[in-house]
């Protein structure tokens, strides 16, 4: 039987399922059932404890679903509802080890891989931040780590090194100036985690994938809606979403676009996120947090070009790649966006204090 009729069949399914989406772990696939689900299968070679996750992810979204209905939203639009198996779990493994699960797809509505407007980035804020105000109260102690050290930036710059040292594709030759360009700003990378050291950077419960395309927008409206791939909610800091956000809502280019010239660090897309970002959150956050607003985008954005450039360097075994250096050139694009992010740095703080 092909496996994914079987796989279906546990979650009580029988209809046709395609490829979708642009996601670089997981495979997702869109089920034409009444209704709609998407199916995922979970990279377990990166999420080593899929069954955490999933517990997560489902003890996340109960708390979502009341929190929701209380403001008196509708929960089935604006979060996630996984479907549990004939056992009644939210996740099937199969005799290889694989590990499904399966969401309702939401109706009506698109995700942007470039925001058109600000006025479509401020949307996005809106949608991370309420996310992060309503978990403000979940107790953060019942969340599984899903990947160790998700966000820790020296971190990263230790793991681009041991890249580098192992050189196990023989192409760190072919890399020389993205390595220096790395290095050039690694002064940034402990600004956040020494704030976390210190006390003066609170952890909170955060989303920590806060790419423009993991939040759902009313087709019609483009409202914000729904945020999506939960995997990797767990304790962070505020400064980790609102950078990550940055890095693909405020570029007027596509994370892995080639031609650098259309890749530019827009400053007007970052007021409308700052705005509507601080809107939702401003009042909990910390002196210290808003004057390192501004350094995250930097931060987090170069947190990417290391790793986009240690998977290029360890011979593309993280990220799904479409063609022959794609990781090389999201690589590049990060590194585009950080040379700017950082000549733009006293506008972005004269824009944070607006606020
Ligand atoms: C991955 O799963 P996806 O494509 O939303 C990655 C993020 C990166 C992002 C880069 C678990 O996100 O951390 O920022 O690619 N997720 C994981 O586009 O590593
Ligand atoms: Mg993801």
């Amino acid at each position: 039987m092909n496996p994914i009729v079987n796989v279906l069949e546990q979650f009580g399914i029988d209809a046709a399922a395609v490829p979708h989406g642009n996601g670089h772990i997981n495979n997702t696939f869109l089920v034409e059932s009444n209704p709609r689900v998407i199916l995922q299968r979970i990279n377990t070679s990166i999420f080593k404890k899929p069954a955490e996750v999933m517990e997560n992810i489902m003890a996340v979204t109960a708390y979502l679903r009341e929190k929701i209905a209380e403001n008196s939203g509708d929960p089935a639009r604006e979060t996630m509802t996984f479907l549990t198996t004939k056992e009644g779990l939210p996740y099937y493994q199969t005799v290889d080890g694989d590990f499904w699960r399966a969401c309702y797809f939401v109706e009506d509505t698109v995700c942007l891989e470039v925001a058109k407007s600000p006025a479509d980035f401020a949307e996005v804020a809106h949608t991370f931040g309420r996310f992060q105000r309503m978990l403000s109260d979940f107790p953060a102690d019942q969340l599984h780590e899903t990947i160790e050290r998700f966000h820790d930036t020296p971190n990263r710059f230790a793991q681009l090194e041991e890249a580098i040292a192992a050189d196990r594709a023989g192409r760190v030759a072919s890399v020389e100036t993205e390595i220096a360009l790395c290095r050039k700003f690694q002064k940034y990378a402990s600004l956040i985690v020494d704030g976390i050291a210190e006390g003066t950077v609170p952890l909170r419960v955060t989303h920590n994938d806060t790419k423009l395309n993991n939040v759902l927008l009313d087709a019609k409206t483009h409202k914000g809606i729904c945020v999506i791939d939960l995997d990797t909610v767990m304790p962070g800091s505020l400064l980790y979403d609102f950078g990550d956000a940055m890095r693909t809502g405020a570029s007027t280019g596509a994370e892995d676009e080639i031609d650098l010239d259309k890749v530019q660090f827009n400053l007007e897309k970052f007021e409308a996120f700052t705005a509507a970002f601080l809107e939702e959150l401003g009042d909990s956050m910390t002196d210290r947090e808003r004057e390192l607003l501004p350094y995250s985008a930097l931060i987090i954005t170069l947190e990417q070009a290391t790793r986009f450039l240690a998977d290029h360097i360890n011979g593309d075994v993280y990220y799904h790649i479409h063609r022959e250096n794609h990781n090389l050139d999201r690589a590049r694009t990060q590194l585009k966006l950080v040379c700017d992010i950082e000549n733009l740095l006293p506008k972005m703080q004269e824009i944070v204090s607006k606020f």
